[in-house]
């Protein structure tokens, strides 16, 4: 039994075509890291995330601190918009081929991708200079089972590595690597590429010259990345029950994102 999918064009030319518009349609934050409940520990700063997201299912904010278990469960995940019903039967498809293929043993009670996190891979232009962003340093997803990765635009150079920690003079070993074309799939579980091994993007080639029209002031979009994962519905909650800190630290956000989503203005009638 496998725990690593790798599909070229699994996304056919039309549904890309869906696709591209739903997310050319939304409207990504670029969130900060920290909050006023949350502020960046002695020696850190204030700090906006590398690129723009966007979230369904539910919002992990930086400045909550992501969904993080076993401790990291209480007030991470505020609900978000449901997936489109396009989404959701291609979601449907690649929980079949998981359940196919995986290990049952790798696959949680309960597990179903009810989550996506939408990053927006590209070039900030400020004061005349392009800076690069189109990457993202080692980490591991610590929501529970598989993680359905689906790509659109420039190829990203996608790294499974062992971590070499805090110690910055050693390099981490790359495991296995991969180049995640337009409209491919990656799904990724079990002890070894989900638990064990940390995961990182590169770079992101700059060769289609076809950026994407998201609305994000002075950002160029050449990639956009969809990871599919699990978060217990337990763990999900409307803004309304958080605590008024916590609504605090993020209402400037969801005033944001009501302005173009009604499922989002209705969030914030409390
Ligand atoms: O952009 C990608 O291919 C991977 C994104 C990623 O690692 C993540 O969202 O955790």
């Amino acid at each position: 039994m496998k725990n690593l999918i790798f599909e070229e064009n699994y996304i056919s030319k039309s549904l890309r075509v869906q696709f591209v518009d739903y997310l050319e349609g939304l409207t990504p934050l670029w969130e900060n890291r920290f909050s006023e409940s949350n502020p960046p520990p002695k020696g850190d700063q204030q700090r906006k995330l590398l690129r723009p997201v966007y979230w369904l299912g539910n919002w992990q904010f930086a400045c909550l601190n992501y969904y993080h278990p076993p401790r990291g469960i209480d007030y991470r995940c505020v609900e978000a918009e449901p997936f489109p019903d396009f989404m959701q039967r291609v979601v449907d498809d690649v929980e079949n081929k998981v359940r196919n293929e995986f290990s049952p043993s790798d696959i949680p009670h309960k597990w179903h991708l009810n989550t996506c996190l939408v990053n927006y891979y590209g070039t900030e232009v400020r004061d005349n200079q392009t800076i690069d962003l189109a990457r993202v340093g080692e980490h591991k997803d610590f929501e529970p089972g598989p993680v359905a990765s689906i790509s659109f635009g420039d190829r990203a150079l996608f790294q499974f590595v062992e971590s070499s920690g805090r110690d910055r003079a050693q390099k981490s070993k790359v495991i296995l690597q991969q180049w995640l074309s337009d409209s491919c799939l990656q799904v990724f579980g079990g002890e070894k590429f989900k638990k064990k091994l940390f995961h990182r993007v590169q770079r992101v080639e700059e060769k289609s010259g076809k950026p994407f029209q998201v609305k994000v002031e002075n950002f160029i979009t050449r990639r956009i990345n969809l990871t599919f994962r699990y978060v217990p519905t337990e763990h999900i909650k409307p803004y309304r029950l958080f605590p008024e800190n916590l609504q605090r630290d993020v209402h400037e956000y969801m005033l944001k994102l009501s302005e173009k989503s009604s499922f989002f203005q209705e969030q914030i009638k409390l």
